[in-house]
Order: C-alpha cells, then structure tokens, then sequence
C-alpha cells in the first residue's frame, strides 16, 4: 500500500494535485474538505456543526473529522493506497491516523508539504471564491484567520512527520503542471 499526505496551507493545490496524483496512481482520495461540504450540502447534523466552523475559517473539531476518516477507511478496506488530502491538520488527528493505520499495518509513507506565500494563497482562494460559491474563500478577513490557523494548529504536523523522516518539502508557487511534475519526480 502507497499512503500519501498532501499537506500545506489553505490554497496551496492540495486538492487540485491530489486530483491529478489519483488519476496517475490509482489511489483513493480523501479529503476532509470536500467529505466536510458533502454532509454540508446533505444537510446532516455533522454537516450543520461543520459549517458554523467552516465559516468562521476554523478548523472542525477534531472527534468529528477523525470519525469521517475512520469510517472511510473501513469502506474502502481495498484501496491500494490513500491520498490524505487536508487531513491530518492537527497533531491529535496524526496521532490518531497513525493509530488507525497501524491497525491495517500500512503506516504514511510519505508526506509531500506544498510551500506558497501568504499573498499567494490569499490570491488563489479569492479567485476561486469568486466562481465555486465557496463561502469561505469569499472575505478576505476569513482568509487570513485560515492561514493563521495553518501556522499555529497545522503547520506543527508536518514537523511530528519530520521526526519520522517521511516529509518531504515541495515548492508550490509554480503553475499546476510544474508543481505536479516536481511531486511525481519525488514520489517515483
Ligand atoms: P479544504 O477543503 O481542505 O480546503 P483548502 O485547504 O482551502 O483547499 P486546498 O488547499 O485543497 O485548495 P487548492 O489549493 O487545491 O478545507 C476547507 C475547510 O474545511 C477548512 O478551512 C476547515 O474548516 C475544514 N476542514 C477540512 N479538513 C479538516 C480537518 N482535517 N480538520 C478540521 N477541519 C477541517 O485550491 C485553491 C485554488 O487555487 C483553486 O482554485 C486552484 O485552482 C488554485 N490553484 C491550485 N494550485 C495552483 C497553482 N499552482 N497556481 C495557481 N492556482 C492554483
């Protein structure tokens, strides 16, 4: 089994890399994101209590995503690999997909960290805000609390895979095919 993490801040590519990277390894994709505004859209009662923190750009209480990845992962017990994308975002959530991996004994293998400046990001989620109805890529001020809670909830994952020797940095500020090419030249 290939298991991927594709970490970085909010509108770094992962979700568009993590499309194209399915495409050419035939690996599952799960991404808490889109997982999130499925129960959004459904109007579920997980999806009622996901949106008051998507909105406000906070990150959804961890018991919450961790059961959606657990459930996941049960109903997909064939995958030949995963892409994690958007997920783990804070050490709790790492330590309990370890934890949940362990048990199928097919631990991360690696953790591809996409790197692109603040004003970037900002940029390419207001970009996107403008076409995808996404409300929380629509005011600048949302914006910015997401990069914050990047920096002081997130960005320590990718240190707690560091220690485990399994992340790798990429820089993310090319076009999407350069950013592809540099993450299939690391994973091959
Ligand atoms: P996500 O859906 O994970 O949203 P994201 O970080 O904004 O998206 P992503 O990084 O995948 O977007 P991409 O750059 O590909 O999370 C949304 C919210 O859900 C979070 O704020 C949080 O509240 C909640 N949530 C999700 N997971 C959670 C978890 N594990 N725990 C707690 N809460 C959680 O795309 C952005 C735009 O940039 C696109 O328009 C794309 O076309 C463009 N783009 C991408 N690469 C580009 C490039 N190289 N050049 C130019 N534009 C590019």
């Amino acid at each position: 089994m290939l298991n991927i993490i594709l970490f970085g801040p909010p509108g770094s590519g992962k979700g568009t890399q993590a499309t194209n990277l399915i495409e050419k390894y035939g690996l599952l994709h799960i991404s808490t994101g889109d997982l999130l505004r499925q129960e959004i859209k459904d109007e579920t009662p997980l999806g009622l209590e996901a949106k008051n923190f998507i909105d406000k750009g906070l990150l959804v209480p961890d018991d919450v995503v961790i059961g959606m990845i657990s459930a996941k992962l049960d109903s997909n017990s064939n995958a030949k690999g995963v892409i994690f994308d958007g997920f783990p975002r804070t050490i709790a959530q790492a330590e309990a997909l370890d934890r949940l991996l362990e048990f199928k004994k097919a631990p991360i293998n690696i953790m591809l960290a996409l790197h692109v400046n603040d004003d970037a990001l900002a940029e390419r989620l207001l970009k996107r805000g403008a076409t995808s109805g996404r409300t929380d890529d629509q005011d600048p001020a949302i914006i910015r609390r997401r990069i914050e809670v990047y920096k002081n909830e997130t960005s320590p994952v990718a240190n707690y895979y560091g220690t485990q020797g399994k992340l790798v940095n990429i820089p993310g500020e090319g076009t999407i095919e350069d950013t592809f090419a540099l993450l299939v030249k690391e994973l091959e």
